[in-house]
């Protein structure tokens, strides 16, 4: 009874004593720890002690109380004992070199050992910008069939928010291709977490601002977990048909019209759509193209798929066309393809989309390049070449991550 009456005392006053305006934090400026040898039978100087204390952080101790007092009641605190000494002298400053509270805790690299669900990434997503509020910020653009927001990362180093010309990273667009969510979210905890100490990411950062989407296709990829692994497009319906899903790397809006890249059949795994752009996926994405061609210019674009193991660039539309700086993309690829190989020995096949692999018209790449003005624009298609496919087993998600990541590294330094 005796003890419950002391903690009453003790709460009622600790919270008179200390309580803050609301929202507000306490403010310990001045606050001192003060350090009291107490006597043999002490509980009456005990309960004193505590009255005039803020906090008394080793409750129960008999030997000394180490109490948070203010500083205008130091004296009447230490005048209640023979010996007392000053262990710190402001306990506001201690508590600022602490630092800011990290209210979500940044993700460990044990992220990259498992897929997730949905939510999960938005989650990831969330917490690793909580742990970086000044150089990252959620943003989203445009929404899918089903409502669900595009949602992705914004990174930017010494310039500022916004000062640097973008490097855009999609990744998803294809709802089965769960490789390329991790990559892309690898390449956004890379990016922040190692910032601040290793050189080489610090120039990469203040080089660019950074635009990542882990996953394009949300509607496609919660699918693919909930009802069909294989599942590729969105989830959109058309009248005429009971088939689901437009092809989004088919539904961009340039070169759309051209014939043999795609399909006009709703049940096909590649339907372009009834009309170009006709999918909201694709109207967040082109709208995100545009803004950032429109102020500070896109430099590189980066559409991560899987699989095959190929660095592709423009045009999808047409085997016969060369773009203007076909020689310039080659040499990035050229470079990029031996850095990630540098890491494994994993072989990628590098070239113009069409004539490399086979055409597509209204894809992403044709689109960032021809109406989007990126000065290099790619399709990386990741592990492996067909042995796993789509499935590629838990265990080589950081193998590919780590090596992808060399690849963009090698990029970003020769854009
Ligand atoms: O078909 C696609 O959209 C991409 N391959 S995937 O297996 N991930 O679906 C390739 C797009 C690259 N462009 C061209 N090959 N033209
Ligand atoms: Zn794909």
């Amino acid at each position: 009874m005796k003890s419950l009456l002391l903690l009453s005392s003790l709460v009622s006053y600790t919270y008179s004593a200390v309580v803050p305006r609301a929202e507000e934090q306490v403010d310990y400026s001045g606050f001192k720890v003060v350090r009291l040898e107490l006597p043999e039978a002490n509980s009456d100087i005990e309960a004193q002690i505590e009255e005039l204390a803020a906090h008394v952080l080793n409750p129960g101790k008999t030997s000394h109380l180490d109490v948070v007092v203010a500083p205008e009641s130091v004296d009447a605190v230490t005048a209640l004992v023979t010996e007392s000494s000053i262990i710190n002298e402001d306990v506001g400053a201690a508590l600022a070199e602490e630092g800011e509270l990290l209210i979500q805790e940044v993700p460990a690299e044990s992220w990259f050992t498992a897929y997730h669900s949905y939510a999960d990434h938005l989650t990831f997503l969330r917490d690793l910008q909580g742990g970086f509020t000044s150089q990252s910020e959620i943003f989203t653009t445009g929404s899918s069939v089903q409502g669900r927001a595009l949602t992705g990362i914004h990174i930017w180093g010494s310039g500022g928010k916004g000062s640097k010309p973008a490097v855009v990273i999609h990744g998803t667009v294809h709802a089965r291709e769960w490789i390329s969510t991790m990559t892309t979210e690898y390449f956004a905890w890379q990016l922040l977490t190692k910032y601040a100490g290793n050189a080489t990411v610090k120039a990469l950062v203040d080089k660019f601002d950074y635009y990542i989407i882990p996953v394009v296709n949300p509607d496609g990829f919660v699918y693919s977990q909930t009802t069909d692994r294989l599942w590729r497009k969105n989830r959109q319906t058309v009248s005429s048909s009971s088939c689901v899903g437009r092809d989004i790397n088919r539904n961009w809006p340039y070169k759309w019209e051209v014939p043999g890249g795609a399909s006009t059949n709703p049940c096909s795994e590649t339907y372009k759509g009834q009309t170009a752009g006709d999918s909201p996926e694709n109207l967040g994405l082109r709208t995100q193209i545009n803004q950032l061609r429109d102020s500070g210019g896109v430099t590189l674009y980066l559409d991560i798929h899987s699989y095959g193991q190929y660095i592709l660039w423009p045009y999808g539309y047409d085997c016969n066309l060369v773009v203007h700086n076909d020689a310039q993309h080659r040499s990035l690829a050229t470079r990029a393809a031996a850095a990630i190989r540098a890491v494994s020995g994993t072989r990628y096949t590098i070239g113009p989309a069409c004539a490399t692999l086979y055409a597509t018209t209204g894809d992403s790449t044709d689109y960032t390049d021809g109406v989007g003005n990126a000065t290099y624009s790619y399709t990386y298609e990741l592990r492996d070449t067909g042995n796993y496919g789509f499935t590629l087993p838990a265990s080589q998600i950081q193998p590919t991550v780590r090596e992808t990541w060399e690849g963009l590294v090698s990029m970003v330094k020769d854009a």
